[in-house]
C-alpha cells in the first residue's frame, strides 16, 4: 500500500499505526503548497481534495480521512488490539475517541497552520482546545492510553495532533496526564521509526 503524507501532518497517525501493525507502506511525500510529490506526480490527480492522508490500497482504490485510514490499517492486524473487534463496546469507545480527535482537536489546531487566520480566531481556538484538553487529561488519569493499557489507533491520532500544540502556543504543562501520554507514545519504536522516515528525527 502507498501512503501520501506530509511530514508531521495527520498522515503521521496512519504511518504510526502501520508501523505498530508491522504493515510495510510505500511512502510518498507531498509538497503541501505545490500539491506535487517528491517524484513529480501531481497529487491532485490522486486526491482532488489535495489533502493527506491518502492511502492507495492493494487494488488501487484510494481511502482518505485520517480517522478511517487508521481503522483500515489496524483492522488488517486484529491481534495487535489497535482496533477492537467490530460490534464490541471497546471498538465504539475507540471510535468515539477517533471522532473526538478529528472534530474537537484536529480541526481546531489546523487553523494555526492556515496563513491569514485572524488572531481572534486563534484565541478562541486556544480556549476551546484548553477545555477539550482538560477532558482528555481527566480521561487519561490512571490509564496509559485513552482506553486502557493497549495503544489503539485513537492514541496514534491523538499523539499526532497534540504534537502540533507547540506551533499553536497551546500550553500542555497544566495537563500532567497528557504530558505523560505524549512521552510514553513518543518512546515507542514504531513512532521513532515513523518520525525518522518522515525526516523529523
Ligand atoms: N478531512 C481530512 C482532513 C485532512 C487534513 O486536514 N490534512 C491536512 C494535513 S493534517 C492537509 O493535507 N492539508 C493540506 C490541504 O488541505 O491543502 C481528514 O480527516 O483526514
Amino acid at each position: 500500500m502507498k501512503l501520501y503524507y506530509m511530514p508531521g501532518a495527520c498522515s503521521l497517525a496512519p504511518h504510526i499505526v502501520a508501523n505498530e501493525a508491522g504493515i510495510p507502506l510505500e511512502l510518498r511525500k507531498v509538497d503541501g503548497k505545490a500539491k506535487t510529490t517528491e517524484d513529480g506526480e501531481n497529487f491532485l490527480d490522486a486526491n482532488p481534495n489535495g489533502y493527506v492522508p491518502a492511502l492507495i490500497l492493494e487494488d488501487g482504490d484510494m481511502l482518505t480521512e485520517a480517522s478511517v485510514v487508521v481503522q483500515y490499517l489496524a483492522d488488517r492486524k486484529p491481534d495487535t488490539g489497535l482496533m477492537p473487534p467490530a460490534g464490541s463496546m471497546a471498538r465504539y469507545r475507540v471510535q468515539q475517541w477517533l471522532s473526538f480527535v478529528a472534530t474537537e482537536l484536529h480541526k481546531s489546531l489546523g487553523v494555526f497552520f492556515k496563513p491569514g487566520t485572524p488572531e481572534e480566531t486563534k484565541a478562541a481556538n486556544r480556549e476551546h482546545l484548553e477545555r477539550r484538553l482538560k477532558h482528555v487529561d481527566a480521561n487519561l488519569d490512571g490509564k496509559t492510553f485513552l482506553t486502557g493499557d493497549t495503544l489503539t489507533a485513537a492514541d496514534a491520532y491523538l499523539w499526532t495532533v497534540l504534537g502540533w500544540t507547540k506551533f499553536a502556543a497551546v500550553d500542555l504543562s497544566p495537563f500532567a496526564n497528557v504530558q505523560r501520554f505524549m512521552a510514553t507514545v513518543a518512546a515507542r519504536p514504531a513512532v521513532v521509526q515513523a518520525l525518522k522516515a518522515e525526516g523529523l528525527a
